[in-house]
């Protein structure tokens, strides 16, 4: 915990400052009362954050004239400069890491480890994508052609892209989208989620001290029905990359599809999960369950990569699901900055919502098997829920994703595994999958047929590094490329040959 103290310090004197926002577009906006909206803290609903001004449909369509008007310039600035403004943007945010924790934390629910690990997710994503871009936009590749004749090959940006953002990773996500569109050379509209607008855009002034032209970045923030659905909807962007929820993926992808005389979109999309792990008869009871736990509880299971089925074989089971409980009553539920707190509330009241009701149907089945004791005191004022551990019948445990601390958990004969794989594949989810076996061949086995984006052996399934693991699915879970991979970039780029007929020159 030392290691944590001079950031909760620095934290703590962000822990009162009131945020006020307005939209930070490539022209001015004036105060407009009506669109102002105040951010209360997930934890206490009694305590507010500050305001924000959210984007009109109209501001909205200005500002993609505006990103159109920035892009030949910024397209054509040396690569160079545009990795120099990331890499001076992940200084930034790592100087001003205790004021983004706080905000984290006031805004987003979030314990203040995952604020720390997320910030520093973003800081990678920064100098990362810096580094891939000087590969990839630098020099341009000289192509073999015949003789007279010489052939290159330049990568260059593609015009205006939206970047739609989720609330679960208000930084990373928020920061990763964003300045990888930018550094490719294209002008971009951020949209970040509802939940964590002051999040963005304290990160985008951030962005603008690195040098950033406000006018090749511009944030919009509002709600998804009107900014996000005018950005899906405008023939003139170029494309979306969007993380967030596959419901919403679908509605973008039909509404870039159906718009009239736009060029072909591209559309990037990170989506949700129903994310397994098999647990075999060799496993270790003690080591499923910590990585149990960290799966299917860290970040109160709003990651789009946590644990929601757990299949564990039968004569296994009764072991892991006994250490199960008492992991499960000894985790506390509580305030985010706390050090001590294991599990912070979700996002909202809605989200709390629609997780009670998911948890009150199967209670109601009579399947409960273990839940975590709550402390009215530390939650009564917050959109708080309590982890909960099911047992279901039959292999197929779960329709929709449940984005909250909710495991349901299956048991299984050895004969059965085949069944449990092509259950876990017939969903059509592909994002993460982990296998819990001290038998090696096994591991082999269900990893080579699960087909995901990422499989975790004899580990947690969350989690994945920066420019060491692709992160992302397959499916109705994303189209790829993956986030934090060497191809990422790629896909907001377009090639362009230039053939010359050097005779003709020489001449
Ligand atoms: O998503 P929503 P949320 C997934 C995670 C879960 C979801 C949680 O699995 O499913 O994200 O995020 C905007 N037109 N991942 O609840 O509701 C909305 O305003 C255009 C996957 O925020 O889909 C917000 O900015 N935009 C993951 C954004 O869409 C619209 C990593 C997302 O909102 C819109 C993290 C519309 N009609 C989370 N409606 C991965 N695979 O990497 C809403 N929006």
């Amino acid at each position: 915990n030392s290691q944590y103290r001079p950031l909760m310090d620095e934290m703590a004197r962000f822990m009162e400052t009131p945020y006020h926002y307005r939209p930070l577009l490539g022209f001015d906006v004036s105060e407009d009362r009506d669109q102002v909206k105040t951010v209360c803290s997930p934890y206490d609903r009694r305590q507010t954050v500050g305001t924000i001004q959210w984007t009109t449909a109209e501001q909205a369509e200005k500002a993609v004239e505006a990103a159109w008007k920035a892009f030949p310039k910024w397209d054509a600035t040396p690569v160079e400069e545009r990795s120099q403004i990331l890499e001076r943007f992940a200084d930034k945010l790592e100087a001003n890491m205790g004021e983004l924790m706080a905000l984290c934390t006031r805004e987003g629910g979030k314990l203040l480890t995952d604020g720390v690990d997320e910030i520093r997710e973003a800081v990678d994503f920064c100098r990362y994508y810096a580094k891939r871009a000087r590969e990839i936009f630098g020099a341009p590749t000289v192509l073999p052609g015949p003789t007279g004749e010489s052939n290159e090959l330049f990568m260059m940006g593609r015009g205006v892209f939206a970047t739609i953002s989720p609330w679960n990773f208000p930084v990373a996500i928020f920061c990763g989208q964003t300045v990888a569109a930018a550094v490719a050379g294209n002008t971009v509209l951020a949209k970040p989620a509802e939940q964590t607008s002051l999040i963005a855009s304290r990160v985008i002034e951030l962005l603008y001290e690195a040098g950033m032209p406000r006018d090749v970045v511009q944030l919009l923030p509002g709600d998804g029905p009107t900014v996000g659905a005018v950005l899906s909807g405008d023939a003139r962007i170029t494309g979306v990359a969007f993380t967030g929820s596959t419901q919403t993926a679908q509605l973008i992808n039909r509404s870039l599809a159906g718009r009239e005389n736009a060029a072909l979109p591209t559309l990037i999309a990170e989506t949700g999960g129903l994310n397994a792990m098999i647990v075999d008869s060799t496993a270790l009871p003690e080591q499923v369950v910590s990585d149990v736990v960290a799966s299917g509880f860290q970040s109160a299971g709003q990651r789009c990569s946590a644990l929601r089925v757990l299949y564990i074989q039968e004569d296994v089971a009764e072991r892991v699901i006994e250490t199960l409980k008492g992991a499960m009553a000894e985790l506390s539920v509580g305030h985010p900055g706390k050090l001590s707190t294991d599990v912070g509330p979700v996002i909202d009241d809605d989200a709390r919502a629609d997780l009670q009701a998911h948890i009150d149907k199967l209670k109601g089945e009579g399947r409960l098997i273990a839940e975590t004791p709550m402390d009215p005191e530390a939650t009564g004022h917050g959109s708080f829920i309590t982890p909960t551990a099911f047992k279901i019948d039959g292999m197929d445990a779960l329709e929709t994703e449940q984005f909250g601390p909710i495991l349901h958990i299956v048991t299984f004969k050895a004969s059965e595994v085949d069944e449990v794989i092509n259950t876990i594949n017939a969903k059509g989810y592909g994002l993460t999958f982990g296998v819990h076996s001290r038998n090696e061949s096994f591991t082999r086995y269900v990893a080579e047929r699960v087909r995901v984006g990422n499989v975790y052996v004899n580990r947690n399934i969350i989690g994945a590094v920066v420019g060491v693991q692709p992160f992302g699915g397959q499916g109705f879970s994303g189209t790829g490329p993956k986030a934090g991979g060497p191809h990422y970039l790629l896909r907001f780029a377009t090639e362009k040959t230039r053939t010359i007929n050097t005779a003709a020159l020489g001449g």
